[in-house]
């Protein structure tokens, strides 16, 4: 009994240095540990007499839960002081003050797409979406590419395991748009495209095309035209030329190169434009009877055109970055001079 009361002792007076969470739990390891003094004395029970073994393993469980409740309300109380130390410590904040820091601001890229989308949409064009991985059959063979056509090759394709591929163009949406309207139709889609190039002030792997798409009865190059000059002269605010130039493309017949004046040297000549003085902007052209077929549609009753539009050099020539590859670079300095306020 003598060692029990030692013990309680012992205990009483080192409670009173407890000054923090890492002396707390010093004390509960030295008195209820596997090693601990209650602990220790709780296995010597079988040495003492019977007749006092009783009073004995009250005593200590007495003294033992005694220890248990010291510790666990001393534990909460040094919890709550730290609480109250930092909350005192804490400046205190005005969620009604304005922020002082910027608030970023949208990407080139986002502020020009979305006047385009203005654009289109008042002159009664949809905008439709398309997926970033593609089947093999979307990305070329709807859109009547050849099986041997290089472009399908790895050097300029990201295939995937799974035979299917980043797409290459937004022109693989073409056949799920024509199928889902099943006819008529004015619509745009915009979309990120990924080729395996080799990098430059005009190529990146990663970029963004502008598609469209209008089909009706008796459409021609004249609308295609109209619409085209319409969109880039909202774009710039000013009048701009356009030339068309003969151009390959498997989905359309005929098909064209179109460019626009170069805005950086206003058609004088300069590196960007090669000193041509003409920016190729957008190939476009009458969508191809194979491509109405492969959508269900009678090229004999429906005629429309069709135009991928270069986004990224848009936004360059918008801009006046000489370098696509600031597009993608995230670099504040370069792409906040152009942002609009989110
Ligand atoms: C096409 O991708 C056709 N699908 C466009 C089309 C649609 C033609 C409908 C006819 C009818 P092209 O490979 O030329 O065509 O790419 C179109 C535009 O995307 C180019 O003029 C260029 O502005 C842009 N472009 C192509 N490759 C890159 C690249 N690596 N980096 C940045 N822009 C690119």
């Amino acid at each position: 009994m003598d060692e029990l009361n030692e013990i309680e002792k012992e205990f009483d007076s080192q409670l009173l240095e407890i000054k923090d969470e890492k002396k707390l739990e010093d004390v509960r390891i030295a008195f209820l540990g596997k090693k601990g003094k209650i602990t220790n004395s709780m296995s010597k029970i079988r040495e003492i007499a019977v007749e006092k073994r009783k009073e004995f393993g009250q005593k200590i469980n007495l003294i033992k839960s005694k220890i248990e409740n010291s510790l666990s309300s001393l534990k909460e109380k040094l919890e709550n002081e730290i609480i109250q130390r930092k909350i005192a410590n804490e400046k205190p904040i005005d969620i009604t003050l304005p922020v002082k820091s910027s608030t970023g601001s949208l990407h080139p890229r986002t502020t020009l797409q979305k006047e385009i989308e203005d654009v289109f949409v008042s002159m009664g064009f949809s905008i439709e979406d398309g997926y970033e991985v593609e089947t093999e059959f979307n990305n070329f063979d709807a859109v009547n590419v050849p099986k041997s056509h290089p472009a399908r090759d790895m050097q300029d394709t990201f295939w995937l395991d799974n035979g299917q591929l980043l797409k290459t163009q937004t022109s693989a949406a073409q056949n799920r748009i024509l199928r889902k309207y099943n006819g008529t139709l004015k619509a745009i889609f915009p979309g990120r495209c990924f080729r395996n190039e080799a990098l430059d002030h005009s190529h990146e792997n990663t970029f963004f095309q502008i598609e469209g798409m209008l089909v009706d009865h008796n459409v021609s190059v004249a609308n295609l035209i109209y619409f085209m000059k319409k969109m880039l002269s909202e774009v710039f605010k000013t009048d701009i030329n356009i030339r068309l130039r003969p151009g390959f493309f498997p989905f359309v017949e005929p098909g064209f190169e179109m460019d626009a004046t170069c805005t950086f040297c206003k058609g004088k000549g300069c590196p960007t434009c090669k000193n041509s003085g003409w920016l190729e902007l957008c190939p476009c052209g009458m969508i191809h009877p194979n491509v109405f077929r492969l959508a269900g549609l009678d090229p004999n009753v429906y005629s429309g055109f069709a135009f991928g539009l270069g986004f990224d050099r848009l936004v360059m020539l918008k801009t006046g970055l000489d370098d696509i590859r600031y597009l993608n670079s995230g670099n504040l300095k370069v792409l906040s001079q152009f942002g609009v306020k989110a």
